[in-house]
Order: structure tokens, then C-alpha cells, then sequence
């Protein structure tokens, strides 16, 4: 059977691909309302465990090994659930977010991040878009319709139009980028994300320029 969402885990994040329109997307999981829905399970790396206490059972992620795991949701809303397998040191905040919407809400929302990103609107934000390319961010992420198409980190390519940045741990805003671009191990210590002294301005136009990616 072909699984409507496939998630997989990663230390400390989740990867959420939808097959049908080879869209990818990061830990924020929008599924549609009133119908049977096949989530296919994964990890990356070590054992993580899904789990969305309104929506069912938890269910293991283990490597080299795919799990499934049926929902059906009634109402629409945000349901938080959170991983609920001890994978180090982020693991407190592994967090998951389902975003479940009505059919048309959710085709809409389909529609809109299977796009590639928007274009950058202003000179600061072209600058960021060169900065990302050219700096080591390309090396770990994708933007969609740019020249980085990494997958080591989250995809990018539709940022903006998340609630939350790392699984909970910050509100998405452009000044949240900036500390988190700024000095990410202060902010979530042990991520797969060092440190990377750029000058402050340069940081500043990444920033920017991430937080156009609706
Ligand atoms: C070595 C790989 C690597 C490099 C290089 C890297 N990142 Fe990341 N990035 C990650 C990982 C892994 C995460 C997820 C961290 C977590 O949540 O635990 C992440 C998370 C992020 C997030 C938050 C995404 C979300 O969905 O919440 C942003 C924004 C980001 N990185 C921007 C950048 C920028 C800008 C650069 C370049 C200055 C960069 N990254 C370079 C690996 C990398
Ligand atoms: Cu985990």
C-alpha cells in the first residue's frame, strides 16, 4: 500500500515527504480530516518513536526497518504529540505538530508547498539567497528552485509558512532566525549544526531572506 505521509526521524527533527507529490517538508505534519491515512515510519539514525497521544497508538522508528501506523482524524486543529523514544540529547524537545485540515485546506496547502520557493523581494534578501548558496548552509539544506538541494537538515523551502522553528523550540520569526543562525549551539546544544561565525551582517540577510519563504 502506498503510505499517504512518509515521516522520518532524525536527531532532533522529522523529515515529512509526501509521495504523492514528492513534496518535503520538516516537522510540521499536515494531514487532511475524515479520512484513513497511512503514515509509513523511519528513522535516520538511532530509535525514535512517534507518538501523537490523540491519534493513536505510538509506534516504533527503527533503522533499516519501515513501520506503519493508520489514522483517522475527525476534527481539524493542531495536535502536538512528541517522540517518546530517548535518542540523546535533544530528545526533550523532539516535538511533533500534526496540522490536521479539512480536504480543501489541505489540498490548498499541498498545492502551495509542492511550489518551488518564493523568489527573495528586496536587495537584502537577494544578498541572503547568495549568502545561503555560497556559505556551508547549502551543504545540509534544500531550498526547491535554488542551487542548494542538500538533505542532512530540514528542507527549507517553504520555512516561512511553519509555526515553530526546531520542533517546538522557538516561534518562526526573522529575529529567531538570526540567534538561531547566529549561535545554534547556545540554542539547541548538540544539534547536527555547528557554529559558524559569520559576520553579523551576513547572518542578518539569511535571515531575511529565509523569512520570505512562505
Ligand atoms: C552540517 C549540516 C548543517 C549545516 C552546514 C547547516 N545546517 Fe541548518 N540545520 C541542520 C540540522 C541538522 C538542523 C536541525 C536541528 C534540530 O532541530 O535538531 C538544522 C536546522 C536549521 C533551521 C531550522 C529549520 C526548522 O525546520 O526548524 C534553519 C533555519 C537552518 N538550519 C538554517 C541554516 C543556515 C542559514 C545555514 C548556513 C549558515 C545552515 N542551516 C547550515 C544542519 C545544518
Ligand atoms: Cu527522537
Amino acid at each position: 500500500m502506498k503510505p499517504d505521509v512518509i515521516i522520518t526521524g532524525h536527531q532532533w527533527w522529522w523529515e515529512v515527504e509526501y509521495p504523492s507529490t514528492k513534496m518535503v517538508t520538516a516537522n510540521e505534519v499536515h494531514l487532511p480530516v475524515g479520512k484513513q491515512l497511512l503514515l509509513e515510519l523511519r528513522t535516520k539514525d538511532v530509535i525514535h518513536d512517534w507518538w501523537v497521544p490523540e491519534l493513536g497508538n505510538k509506534m516504533d522508528m527503527i533503522l533499516n526497518r519501515t513501520n506503519f501506523l493508520w489514522v483517522n482524524i475527525n476534527k481539524p486543529g493542531d495536535y502536538i504529540g512528541a517522540c517518546s523514544e530517548f535518542c540523546g540529547a535533544q530528545h526533550a524537545w523532539m516535538r511533533i505538530k500534526v496540522v490536521a485540515q479539512s480536504t480543501a485546506d489541505y489540498n490548498n496547502w499541498l498545492m502551495a508547498n509542492t511550489k518551488k520557493a518564493a523568489e527573495p523581494m528586496d536587495k537584502e534578501a537577494i544578498a541572503g539567497k547568495e549568502l545561503f548558496q555560497n556559505k556551508s548552509c547549502a551543504g545540509c539544506h534544500r531550498i526547491e528552485g535554488t542551487s542548494a538541494i542538500a538533505v542532512v537538515g530540514p528542507d527549507l523551502t517553504h520555512l516561512a509558512g511553519r509555526q515553530y522553528l526546531l520542533t517546538g523550540l522557538l516561534a518562526n520569526n526573522e529575529s529567531n532566525l538570526n540567534d538561531w543562525i547566529n549561535h545554534p549551539q547556545q540554542i539547541k546544544s548538540g544539534a547536527h549544526m555547528p557554529d559558524f561565525m559569520l559576520e553579523k551582517d551576513s547572518v542578518r540577510a539569511i535571515a531575511h531572506y529565509l523569512s520570505q519563504l512562505k
